[in-house]
């Protein structure tokens, strides 16, 4: 292979370790923010010492740091490595470092605003709730950042293809414009949104904002935002796990079909996360809820064409029989300490698709809806596959850019191994909370999980008892993992830095490109007109209902128009009605009808 023979430049190595890096500081602090919401929520603290105190305001930097900002640092950085391994070509380094400098300074504008209390909105930024206006602006930044980090790898692809007619596209480049191709198509919804819509209302030109119109363009972007995170992971999944197991990829050119119909289907899917919202008719609702179940295939050829390379090494490593094969592949050794990031992510995100289909049901949805059951889903995805192959790679790739040797190797094989046990574990109890009706998003240590409140549910104990103990393992695996990371830092450079991927070489592959996998317009042409038939009838019908505009939200108007009922059994008695209490209901309230 000619590919993977250029070194990276000294000052790209230094935009990458910033990019690896500063994320990796944060997520300390986000994953803190984990811990603390178990904690809370089963009445074990009812205010955190570090944060200001406020259960939402943890949870609001848990979500934007973890899932927002470390995804998305992340991702530029794996790409700016892998576009310039694959293609041998450099980028345009003023342009990559603009990118970067824009996304640093956008999450410090957004991770401020949280800090100072002024943004206690969740990760997801419904309105009417209202955020100070410099928390949207760094979000923007982050997004714009990562835009131009993507346009600078357009032009030496370009150039690449006109020399190397009739070559294929690496396999890992494939992903990797995949991942921005639906990353900028889906993050212009919400551009729109922020620009459009949130920014003229929180600086005061317009009074009220069409909150179901924000939640349908939030969503657009917010599916497939997901697979953002997960794409990424599947190129180390396709291109690098097969070879550190032992063996090849199976199929070279299911990988790049993979690829190509997480074009076409990740977008037109967004309203299943509304199925419980008015506005939007059923039948929409129906049928984006019948393209999740095609998303779902390329996650199902994935999990074959994975399974098939697996068996495959396992069987040369000398594995017999049906399932000896298994038995054989490198759990535990720490040369190929980065296999157990992947295989632990991989078997996570069994159980994590499997719950993910649930959810896109709508009638189960009606079950697990806003539960949480929710939360216990989407850890086994993004805090599974996503962040363990996020994890894994970023030390490998500090270690290769910096010339240093990994410390506390033993213990850095050990951590996804333990971090699974506890996620598996917090999972089991917010999903098997949420299935009797757990919300999520909600404090429940200050009454559901509080004997001594009327609210009190014996019977969810068992499974905020089970959350606490799978969080806080987490949290160990996690304090070990960020150890390690920053000892191998500071430790003196054991070689000349040097940024090499071991790319895996496949069983089947086709010597020449096939057609219809080798150019990536007509599966954007397709995607598009597929948003554009799924969602014109969704904007229409939230566009026309008439549910006019909401004013902040905010303790001097609690917004909801429905006053707190006293008979409502999920609310503290009507006795505590005092001004104070007042909000709080009305708050909870607000965050228990969205
Ligand atoms: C030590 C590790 C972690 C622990 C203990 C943890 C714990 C939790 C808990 C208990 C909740 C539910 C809060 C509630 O609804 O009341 C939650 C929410 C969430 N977590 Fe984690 N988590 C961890 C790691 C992660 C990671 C690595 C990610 C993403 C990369 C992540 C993303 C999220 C998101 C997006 C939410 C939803 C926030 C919201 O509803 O606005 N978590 N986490
Ligand atoms: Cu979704």
């Amino acid at each position: 292979m000619n590919f993977d023979t250029l070194e990276l430049s000294k000052s790209m190595r230094r935009l990458l370790l910033l990019l690896l890096i500063l994320p990796m500081a944060l997520l300390v602090m986000g994953v803190y923010g984990g811990l603390m919401q178990a904690l809370f929520r089963a009445g074990i603290v009812t205010s955190d010492p570090f944060v200001g105190g406020e259960y939402y305001r943890g949870l609001t930097l848990h979500g934007v740091i973890n899932a927002l900002v470390f995804t998305t640092f992340f991702a530029v950085a794996f790409g700016h490595a892998v576009i310039t391994k694959t293609l041998n070509k450099a980028l345009n380094e003023r342009w990559a470092w603009t990118s970067g400098i824009l996304m640093i300074v956008g999450t410090v504008m957004t991770a401020l605003t949280i800090f100072a209390g002024r943004a206690d909105v969740l990760y997801t930024f419904y309105p009417p709730l209202q955020a100070d206006f410099f928390f949207y602006l760094g979000l923007v930044l982050v997004v714009v950042g990562s835009w131009i980090a993507f346009f600078t790898w357009i032009p030496p692809y370009l150039e690449w293809r006109r020399e190397n007619p009739g070559t294929k596209t690496p396999l890992a480049a494939v992903g990797i414009f995949v991942t921005f191709i639906v990353w900028f198509i889906a993050s212009i919804a919400v551009a729109v949104e922020i620009i459009v819509l949130i920014m003229p209302w929180v600086l005061g030109w317009v009074d009220g904002i069409n909150a179901m119109l924000a939640r349908t363009l939030f969503w657009m972007f917010g599916h497939p935002l997901v697979y953002f995170w997960l794409l990424p992971v599947y190129v180390m999944y396709y291109t690098m796990l097969p070879r550190l197991a032992g063996g090849k990829l199976y199929s070279d050119t299911a990988g790049r079909l993979v690829f190509f119909m997480f074009i076409v289907f990740s977008i037109p899917v967004g309203t299943h996360h509304q199925l419980m919202d008015p506005g939007i008719s059923s039948e929409w609702k129906l049928i984006q809820g019948f393209f999740t179940f095609m998303v779902a295939l390329p996650s199902l050829i994935t999990a074959f064409t994975l399974a098939a390379s697996l068996e495959y090494a396992g069987r040369k490593r000398g594995g017999k029989g049906l399932f000896g094969w298994m038995f054989k592949l490198p759990y535990f050794d720490t040369s190929r300490w980065l296999f157990a990031y992947f295989i632990t992510g991989l078997i996570l995100f069994i159980f994590g698709g499997i719950s993910g289909i649930i959810n896109a049901s709508y009638q189960m949805n009606a079950v697990v809806h806003n539960t949480a059951w929710l939360p216990g889903h989407f850890h086994m995805t993004v805090a599974g596959p996503v962040i363990l192959g996020m994890l894994g790679m970023s030390l490998y790739m500090v270690a290769k850019l910096t010339g240093k040797k990994i410390r506390m190797k033993k213990m850095v094989l050990a951590v996804p191994y333990v971090y699974s046990v506890g996620l598996l574990m917090m999972s089991w109890g917010l999903m098997r909370g949420g299935l009797q009706g757990m919300p999520r998003r909600t404090n429940t240590g200050l009454t559901y999980s509080n004997p001594d409140s009327a609210l009190y549910r014996a019977d969810w104990q068992l499974f905020t008892d089970v959350v606490v103990v799978g969080a806080s393992i987490m949290f160990l695996a996690m304090v070990v993992y960020f150890v390690a990371f920053f000892l191998t830092l500071v430790y003196r450079r054991a070689e000349e830095p040097s940024m090499s991927f071991g790319w895996t070489e496949s069983v089947h592959e086709s010597p020449t490109p096939v057609r219809w996998l080798h150019n990536f317009r007509p599966w954007v042409i397709v995607a598009l007109v597929l948003i554009f038939v799924t969602y014109a009838p969704v904007m229409y019908d939230v566009t026309t209902s008439n549910y006019g505009t909401s004013p902040r939200y905010g303790p001097d108007s609690p917004a909801p128009r429905v006053s707190p009922s006293p008979q409502s059994e999920d609310l503290p008695p009507p006795s505590s009605s005092d001004a104070e209490a007042g909000d709080e209901r009305a708050e909870r309230l607000d965050l228990l009808i969205e």
